[in-house]
């Protein structure tokens, strides 16, 4: 199997370290986007990433997508067996994959338009979005033990990037949330390697 990816991608980060920590061999494609490549735009009509290639069998995308798939390949280590924890760790990956939308959508209306054009107060409306919700997970952050989930690796996503992109910017004001990447690291060793990097 092989990853279409991009290093600096969240939703990609979040599939790439569920992947490691279930020990499931995925070869790493690095695509640009921008640029739609074939191998991209053939396998995925929207041209994102990340997209999951498997030998003879039709791609995966979104991430989601592709976190249930992995949950599958792996017997169900993914995601909690139980209903309603199911459930919980379900709604905190559409959270923070929530908000990685809202900050991507801060920062492609900032890249793909000329500066006059640039809409402020769209900007000002999704941050708001991402305020809140990082405010939420600030006072409901997932209990950390040894067993990871998908929603661990989502959050884990989001702090990477917010991290990369929005550095001095959020942290201030949630110590909970900004020191959980430290506990996390202790359960996935490989987290500084695999968070997203620009
Ligand atoms: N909901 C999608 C979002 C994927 C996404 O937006 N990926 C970005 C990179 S982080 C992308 O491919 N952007 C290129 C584009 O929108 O054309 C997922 O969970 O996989």
């Amino acid at each position: 199997m092989k990853l279409l990816y991009s290093p600096a991608s969240p939703y990609a980060a979040k599939v790439r370290m569920a992947a490691r920590y279930l020990g499931i061999q995925i070869s790493e494609v690095k695509i640009d986007t921008n640029t739609n490549p074939p191998e991209l735009i053939d396998n995925n009509p929207l041209g994102k990433i990340p997209v999951l290639i498997r030998d003879g069998e039709p791609p995966i995308y979104d991430s989601i997508a592709i976190m249930h798939y992995l949950n599958r390949q792996a017997g169900g280590q993914l995601y909690p067996k139980k209903d309603a924890k199911r459930t919980d760790v379900e709604v905190l990956e559409a959270l923070c994959d929530g908000i990685m939308d809202c900050l991507l959508a801060i920062m492609y209306e900032r890249r793909f338009h000329p500066e006059e054009k640039i809409h402020q107060p769209w900007i000002d409306k999704q941050w708001e979005k991402v305020v809140r919700g990082l405010d939420y997970l600030e006072k409901n952050l997932p209990k950390t033990g040894k067993k990871l989930n998908g929603g661990h690796f989502a959050l884990a996503a989001l702090i990477g990037y917010l991290d990369l992109r929005f550095n001095g910017q959020w942290a201030e004001g949630r110590p909970e949330l900004a020191s959980w990447p430290d506990i996390f690291s202790k359960r996935f060793s490989h987290y500084g390697e695999m968070k997203a990097a620009g």
